[in-house]
């Protein structure tokens, strides 16, 4: 088989790069280690920046996110017993976060590359990659008991942060990591969310608290859990009643509680790989770079690592210029790491860091200055839209 671009992972890096370049007529081939549901019952991201969305509308697969995406003007703080907004919009000159889980997201991809016919090879075993120093690289996997080559003209890594591209240049990778001493306990319900309109975000003396959304009749909340917890440590009944002593009394009341549909414990790290590019192989999203999902940036970096590939590539394909494969490493990694310390920033300022009593007391005076500091506010309303590319 050949292609002109084999991209490894049908995530939402793979699809969304995918569905880009086959509207720009570069031919692609996806190879994804599970099935498709499988990787739709993975349940992530919530929060997408204008240039996600931007990013779905060019790639002509925006109509259902448009229809039911749900506009967020702010996001709001609980600290001392009450809650403080952050007028974002206002902040930033009228830029907004759309609630759009990452699960539809990846769900439109899917649908609309098979309307469109597209190669995808799912369950797609011991994924190897040769000859990307070269001209003429190759993707070797084994599907159906046989072994099958696929050659091509570019080899995109969007495996995700267990994959086999960045393993593959393991030795050839500086990696920068800190891991976190707590994880993030998610669940999903078919509950009316508690703050429809603004992501509340929650620091109290008992650890972090999130309440989100998918829809107006679906709800995604998380609570910090020590890394020894697993999720048959949490039944339903416990975890509303931790999630309700995190929050200001008034939210607290507010919560509708109902059956999980879905339970997991996330574990939080901050996460970089220097370069992005090797030959004729390129990192993008999460084989790249990881993010603790506090500053809700992994999905969007991803996105961002997606639009300057697939316009590099495009541009060596159509115009005939290596100027964006040249550059891509550099671009993205100047986006990630403002990303990153974004995303560390947050997750130091908004959880309970055991022991650290000091680190609580600069929590507290960090937290006091922000809700009273236009300066503050509107660096951290600028970091949460994203940052302009
Ligand atoms: P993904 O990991 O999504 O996709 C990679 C794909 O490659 C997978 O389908 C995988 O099966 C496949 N693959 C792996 N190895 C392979 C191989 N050898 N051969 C072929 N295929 C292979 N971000 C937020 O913004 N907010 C959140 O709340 C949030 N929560 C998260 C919770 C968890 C548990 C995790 C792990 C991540 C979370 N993220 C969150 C980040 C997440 O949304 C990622 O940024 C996003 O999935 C990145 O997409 P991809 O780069 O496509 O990687
Ligand atoms: C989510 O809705 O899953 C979500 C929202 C904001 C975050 C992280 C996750 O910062």
């Amino acid at each position: 088989m050949r292609t002109q671009v084999a991209i490894i992972g049908a995530g939402p890096s793979g699809l969304l790069l995918g569905q880009l370049l086959h509207k720009a007529g570069v031919d692609n081939i996806i190879l994804e280690r599970q099935t498709g549901d499988y990787v739709l019952g993975r349940i992530r991201a919530g929060i997408l920046e204008q240039v996600t969305v931007d990013l779905m509308r060019e790639a002509g697969v925006s109509e259902r996110m448009d229809k039911e995406g749900i506009v967020h003007h702010s996001i709001e703080l609980v600290f001392g017993g009450a809650r403080h907004p952050i007028d974002v919009h206002g902040l930033t000159g009228g830029k907004v976060v759309t609630a759009y889980g990452q699960t539809e997201l990846t769900h439109d991809l899917m649908d609309a590359r098979k309307a469109a016919g597209l190669a995808t090879v799912y369950e797609a075993d011991n994924v190897r990659l040769h000859g990307f120093d070269g001209t003429n690289p190759q993707v070797t996997y084994e599907k159906d008991g046989r072994t099958h080559a696929l050659d091509c003209d570019f080899i995109a890594g969007c495996d995700g942060f267990h994959g086999v591209s960045r393993a593959t240049v393991k030795d050839r990778v500086t990696e920068y990591e800190k891991v976190y001493p707590f994880g993030w306990l998610g669940l999903l319900s078919d509950t009316p969310p508690v703050s429809p309109h603004a992501i509340v975000y929650g620091n109290s003396e008992h650890g972090f608290s999130l309440c989100s959304m998918r829809s107006m009749t679906r709800s995604r909340y998380y609570v910090q859990v020590p890394l020894t917890d697993k999720v048959e440590d949490w039944s339903d009944d416990r975890f509303w009643a931790e999630l309700k002593r995190r929050v200001d009394p008034e939210l607290s009341e507010k919560i509708v509680t109902g059956a999980s549909i879905e339970k997991s414990i996330a574990p939080l790290r901050s996460f970089v790989a220097e370069p992005l590019r090797f030959g004729r192989l390129f990192l993008a999203g999460d084989a790249g770079h990881i993010v603790p999902p506090t500053g809700a940036k992994g999905l969007n970096l991803a996105a961002t690592d997606v639009k300057y590939l697939s316009g590099a590539f495009i541009d060596y394909f159509k115009e005939r210029s290596n100027a964006g494969i040249d550059t891509y490493s550099e671009r993205c990694l100047k986006r990630i790491w403002k990303a990153e310390r974004f995303s560390w920033w947050m997750t130091t300022l908004m959880h309970r860091f055991p022991g650290d009593e000091f680190g609580r007391k600069m929590q507290e005076a960090e937290l006091d200055y922000l809700v009273k500091s236009k300066a503050l506010s509107t660096a951290v309303a600028e970091n949460y839209v994203g940052l302009p590319l």
